[in-house]
């Protein structure tokens, strides 16, 4: 079967994720730092080495043909790529921020002012959304500065912690897009066996981390309370206990609400209640 492959990023916020995710699906490569490209041993795979912003490109193109980068990369970059899995790291939000002393109070403040940022084309859309025309001034890094500069009124960047912001004497005034890693493939990439198969595995790794298996204890007179409270993969296993008139009951909860869930079976009688990492999940 032909080779497929996967552009990550070669250094930065994204690239241990990225190896740790497929990883954790199952491929077997070596990354070495100064490697640009990668066999995967266990599979029709190559691991292609990139900077971030290259990624949509080299996916449109068909030089890979999978990629993993932020959102906000991909539609900077507007490059037409499909959307395959959100894989819930390197999230982020893109904000415009003002100086804390400021006279832009509204949106529509922000109308003749001078923005600095390096994502133009996302900054854009938005001001035309918002039917604002305001001067962008493309920088190409520490937009946060440019304020105190004198180069713009306002900043529209990424902000996670919000940190950054705060030590450069700024403040988040609103969002403009809210971002995370996304796998992408080229148009119609997505019905290759090989993509369904990467797309799976990467799948069962993601939902295996937003659930926590659950084994515990309790009167079989009250199994019914408990299964009322369970949602798990399908119904509950239910194992007999050597002690009469008790069952043990395997399940799966999802982390959102996690301690709520255990709380509930806990008042319902759930006893010895022990709770386990899950590795993989496929439906
Ligand atoms: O070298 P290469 O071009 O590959 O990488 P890069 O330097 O362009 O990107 P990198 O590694 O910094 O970020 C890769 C991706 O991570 C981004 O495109 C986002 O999708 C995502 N991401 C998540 C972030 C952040 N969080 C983030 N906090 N990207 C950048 N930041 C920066 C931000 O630009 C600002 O300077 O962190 C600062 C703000 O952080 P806080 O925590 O102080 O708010
Ligand atoms: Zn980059």
């Amino acid at each position: 079967m032909k080779t497929l492959k996967i552009a990550i990023q070669k250094s930065g916020r994204l690239n241990e994720k990225s190896v740790e995710l497929l990883k954790n699906s199952g491929f077997s490569f070596d990354n070495y730092k100064s490697s640009l490209i990668s066999p995967v041993s266990n599979f029709p795979l190559e691991i292609l080495f990139l900077r971030d912003d290259d990624i949509p490109e080299y996916v449109r193109d068909g030089i890979a043909d999978l990629g993993i980068a932020g959102e906000n990369v991909i539609k900077e970059s507007g490059v037409e790529v499909n959307h395959l899995v959100p894989l819930g790291f390197g999230k982020c939000t893109m904000k415009i921020a003002v100086p804390v002393i400021t006279d832009i109070v509204s949106i529509a403040d922000l109308h003749g002012k001078s923005i600095a940022t390096s994502y133009p084309l996302i900054l854009e859309d938005f001001l035309l959304k918002h039917s604002i025309k305001a001067d962008i001034r493309t920088i190409s890094g520490s937009v946060e500065i440019s304020t105190n500069l004198g180069l713009s009124h306002a900043i529209c960047d990424i902000v996670s912690t919000g940190g950054t912001l705060k030590s450069n004497g700024l403040m988040p005034f609103c969002n403009v897009m809210d971002s995370e890693a996304m796998l992408i493939g080229r148009p119609g990439i997505q019905e290759h066996p090989i993509v369904q198969e990467v797309m799976q595995r990467i799948r069962a790794v993601l939902r295996a981390k937003d659930n926590k298996y659950v084994v515990l204890n309790i009167e079989h007179k009250n199994l019914d309370s408990i299964t009322s409270l369970l949602h798990g993969v399908r119904s509950p296993t239910v194992v007999p206990l050597a002690e009469k008139g008790w069952v043990a009951v395997h399940t799966v909860i999802p982390e959102t609400d996690f301690w709520e869930k255990i709380n509930q079976l806990k008042s319902s009688g759930a006893q010895g209640i022990v709770v386990l990492a899950i590795e993989k999940i496929i439906i």
